[in-house]
This record gives C-alpha cells, sequence and structure tokens, in this order.
C-alpha cells in the first residue's frame, strides 16, 4: 500500500486504532517522530484537497473532524520521540496562541513540542485567542517572542489586529513577533510587520533561535 494511501486509512478510522499502529509500526523500522507526522501530514492535505473540491466532494465535515482527532492522538504517542529530553540551557519564552475565530491546534501543538526539546519555554494560550488575551499574556509572562498560528483565510487578517494591538499597548519593541499556520504566507507576514515567518515546525524552530541570537 502506498504511504499516503496508508496515512489516509489511518487518518480516517474513526476508532483511532489505525493511526496508532501506524505510528507504532514505523517507529519499529526506527523513522524519525517528525517524519512520520510528516507522513500523516500529506494525508491531511489529501484530504483538505477532497474536501474543497466543490464539483468532485470526497470527504466531508466528518472526515475533517475524525482525521483532526487521529492527528491528535498521533501527536501524542509521538510526543516522547518528538521531545529529545529536557534541554538544560534555556533559550527563552515564546507565547503561542491561534487566533480568534480559529479552532486548528494541531500543527500549534507540534511546533510547541519542538520548540520545547530546543529548550524553549512554551506559553500557550490555546485556540481562539483574542488580541487583548495576546496583550495580557506579554505582560503577565513577558516572553521574548509571540507566536500566532491560523490556518483559515478568514481568520490570519486577525493577527494584524494583534500586532496594532501590541503597537498600541506599547510593547511591540518588547516581542519578535512570528507567525505559521496554512493560511500564512511570507508576504503576509511581512504585510502585517511581523518579524518572522515559517512553513513548517521545523523551520519555525529555527527562525526563533535566529530571533533570540541562538
Ligand atoms: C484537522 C482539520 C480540522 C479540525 C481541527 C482539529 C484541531 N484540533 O486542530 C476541525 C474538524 C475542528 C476543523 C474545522 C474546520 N476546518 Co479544518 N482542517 C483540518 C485539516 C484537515 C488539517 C489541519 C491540520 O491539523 N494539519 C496538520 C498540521 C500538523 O499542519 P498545520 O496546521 O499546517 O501546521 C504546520 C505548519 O503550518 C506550522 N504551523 C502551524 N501553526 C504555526 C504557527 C507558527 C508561529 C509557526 C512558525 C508555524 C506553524 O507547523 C505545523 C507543523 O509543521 C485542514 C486541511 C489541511 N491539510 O491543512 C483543514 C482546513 C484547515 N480546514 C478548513 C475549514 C474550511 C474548516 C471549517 C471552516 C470547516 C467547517 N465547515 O466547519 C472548520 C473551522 C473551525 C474553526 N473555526 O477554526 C479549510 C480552510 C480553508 C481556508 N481557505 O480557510 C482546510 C484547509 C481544509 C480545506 N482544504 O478546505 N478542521
Amino acid at each position: 500500500m502506498s504511504g499516503v494511501k496508508e496515512a489516509l486509512e489511518a487518518l480516517l478510522d474513526f476508532k483511532g486504532k489505525k493511526v496508532k499502529d501506524f505510528c507504532l509500526r514505523r517507529l519499529e523500522r526506527g523513522e524519525r517522530a517528525y517524519d512520520i507526522l510528516q507522513e500523516l501530514n500529506r494525508g491531511l492535505e489529501e484530504i483538505g484537497r477532497g474536501y474543497e473540491n466543490k464539483e468532485f466532494r470526497r470527504y466531508f465535515d466528518s472526515d475533517l473532524i475524525v482525521s483532526g482527532a487521529n492527528m491528535k492522538r498521533a501527536v501524542e504517542l509521538l510526543r516522547p520521540h518528538l521531545s529529545g529530553g529536557e534541554r538544560r540551557e534555556k533559550r527563552g519564552k515564546i507565547l503561542l496562541g491561534t487566533v480568534k475565530g480559529d479552532v486548528h491546534d494541531i500543527g500549534k501543538t507540534v511546533f510547541s513540542i519542538l520548540l520545547q526539546s530546543s529548550g524553549f519555554e512554551v506559553v500557550d494560550l490555546g485556540v481562539n485567542v483574542d488580541k487583548e488575551a495576546f496583550v495580557r499574556g506579554v505582560r503577565e509572562h513577558e516572553p521574548q517572542l509571540v507566536g500566532m498560528s491560523a490556518l483559515l483565510t478568514s481568520t490570519a487578517p486577525y493577527m494584524e489586529e494583534v500586532m496594532d494591538e501590541l503597537v498600541k499597548e506599547g510593547m511591540r519593541e518588547k516581542v519578535r513577533v512570528i507567525v505559521g499556520g496554512r493560511a500564512v504566507t511570507e508576504e503576509f507576514a511581512r504585510k502585517i510587520g511581523a518579524d518572522a515567518y515559517a512553513r513548517d515546525a521545523v523551520e519555525g524552530v529555527k527562525k526563533c533561535l535566529e530571533l533570540v541570537g541562538g
């Protein structure tokens, strides 16, 4: 069975057993946890495309829900293999959140795990985070970095409102901002005045290290 086909079968199994087997089999073969997630991610891409296709709709809301839940199971199962142990050397603190109107959190969770394994302290505000909560978070936790995630084209523009709020509250100079998630592009990040953009979690960690001078 081809990789994507197998990933699709695992993601669409509503009992969640196949996704567990999918991960364990690959771990036993010595595959890296992040590569396993990337393989499942290609399955999610396929489901997303089939969901979007208006002429021949192959996947529906229920498929998004089941595949999302299974991807979360995979992230949890692979978490110990992603983290690579605690580092003593602290790199800095980052405040993370998925912006208002958006409840997608799987990618943000993967990013958060990789950040922690690279020595960052992560304060995760969760999903559907409004600008006031981002500002409160900066005031309370005094992070060096703020990370925003958006998967919907309708919610990405809210990132600009958060940027404006940070300026309004006199906090923009205190933090560096990184944005990501499928609805965000490099060009968009530049337009809203973010300090960095990353396409995926691995690149995101690299950019965060650069931003804190590591
Ligand atoms: C699973 C899923 C859901 C689940 C989410 C479960 C959860 N807890 O997250 C549920 C069922 C809830 C859902 C709901 C909806 N969804 Co949805 N969903 C998906 C799906 C299939 C996968 C997303 C995912 O988790 N990918 C896996 C992770 C690992 O990838 P990722 O998020 O891209 O993250 C990576 C990078 O982007 C990056 N990253 C992410 N965040 C950040 C942040 C920073 C700072 C950095 C540096 C990097 C970074 O790192 C990650 C790892 O490398 C996508 C299709 C797709 N292929 O993306 C649609 C998709 C995002 N959903 C879509 C839609 C339309 C919806 C709904 C509106 C559907 C509906 N009719 O209700 C609702 C919206 C709900 C809301 N208000 O948010 C559309 C969006 C289209 C658009 N143009 O806006 C997509 C693209 C599907 C499609 N092709 O049509 N969805």
